[in-house]
């Protein structure tokens, strides 16, 4: 029998459970999605599932279940099952889905800890390293600064120059698959029963950081040439994997362009550390654009708060406003359009 607390499974989501109309029904975590299949591993293993009609009806993509979803299912044969319900999501890692203004994308859920991969070549970036670490905090996920490939040689002093505004909201780990006790570090911040999502560029390492942080080769990595330090995708889709049964990794596939879908963009001052200038502003709703007395203008201009960072904090507030607004005009619209169904449904049954 697979003992599901080594999954994340506690009391917590067991009374969650006995709170539900399916008590009596099994329950697992999806570990793999496919286009309409999802892998599910249950206390008899690892079980095929589909979902029902109704879990599907009316729901946008983001709201079915994902890698890390807890689900209720029926199980009609060996390894397969249905799935009918699912318990309620927690911290879920979200990003916004390429291509539109406002939809998200669910990453993983019920995740503890993501790792913010980066490699220490001309991949290193801290905007976007900047850009992660405000979607994860969203969410009360802990972001934790993973720097691999230290073997390649880099300048230490340097990049912790680049980060040390960050570098209070999330620890930062230098490592390499090639030097095993950076590995034994990393593995140590991983406690029993929690989930870890590693997300990042494509061909930083994230695959292997999983693989060898399981001692197993699980997962498919690339085996481009390090001189151009260049990746392909190799991954192609997100798959959870149990470490040494005592932590949940979830490796996903390089991500070209991570867009914000944060609700809250007025938090972005505190996770970027600016919010202690904001509190000396001589307005209370001061923008930070051109008022006076603005304390973080001040501080920019005499040096105290980095240009650099505090350009990136317009930049993806911009872009958090953009989605909120946008995704806020979308759910009027859909409340509008649900309205409109029902009335011709009334209308069809009166007649
Ligand atoms: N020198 C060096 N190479 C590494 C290290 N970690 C990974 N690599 C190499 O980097 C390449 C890409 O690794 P992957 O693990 O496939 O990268 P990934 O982030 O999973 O890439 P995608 O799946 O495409 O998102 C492979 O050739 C690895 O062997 C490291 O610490 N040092
Ligand atoms: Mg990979
Ligand atoms: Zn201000």
């Amino acid at each position: 029998m697979i003992h599901l607390y080594t999954y994340g499974w506690n009391n917590k989501l067991n009374q969650l459970k006995q709170d539900s109309a399916h008590k009596a029904l099994f329950h697992g975590r999806v570990t793999i999605v496919h286009r309409t299949c999802y892998e599910v591993i249950s206390e008899n293993g690892m079980l095929q599932c589909e979902l029902t009609g109704n879990m599907m009806f009316g729901k946008s993509d983001f709201e079915l279940p994902c890698v890390g979803d807890w689900v209720i299912f029926q199980l009609f044969d060996e390894n397969k099952g249905v799935i009918v319900d699912m318990l309620p999501r927690e911290r879920i890692l979200y990003r916004k889905k390429s291509g539109t203004i406002a939809d998200k994308q669910a990453i993983a859920s019920y995740v503890d800890k993501a790792f913010i991969v980066q490699s220490l070549d001309d991949n290193f970036n801290v905007r976007r390293a900047e850009r992660f670490m405000v979607q994860i905090l969203e969410e009360k996920i802990k972001p934790i600064l993973v720097l691999n490939k230290a073997d390649l040689g880099f300048e230490k002093q340097k990049i912790e120059e680049h980060i040390k505004h960050i570098a209070h909201q999330m620890p930062v780990f230098f490592t390499s698959i090639h030097q095993p006790q950076t590995i034994h570090q990393l593995r140590e911040s991983i406690s029993e029963g929690e989930t870890v999502v590693f997300v990042g560029s494509s061909g930083v390492g994230k695959s292997s950081l999983v693989n060898t942080l399981c001692e197993n080769s699980v997962l498919l990595t690339s085996d481009i040439s390090l001189s151009t330090g260049k990746g392909r995708h190799t991954s192609t889709r997100r798959e959870m994997v149990l470490m040494d049964d005592s932590g949940v990794l979830i490796d996903t596939p390089g991500i070209r362009e991570f867009g914000l879908a944060i609700d809250d963009p007025d938090s972005l001052t505190e996770m970027l550390e600016i919010s202690d200038y904001e509190e000396s502003c001589r307005f209370k709703d001061c923008e930070h654009i051109n008022e006076p007395g603005c304390a973080v203008l001040e501080a920019v201009n005499s040096g105290i708060l980095d240009h650099k960072v505090y350009e990136s904090y317009l930049k993806l507030r911009r872009e958090a406003w953009h989605f909120c607004t946008s995704e806020h005009e979308k759910r009027k619209r859909d409340k509008s359009f649900s309205k409109l169904i029902e009335g011709v449904k009334k209308y069809k049954t009166n007649f």
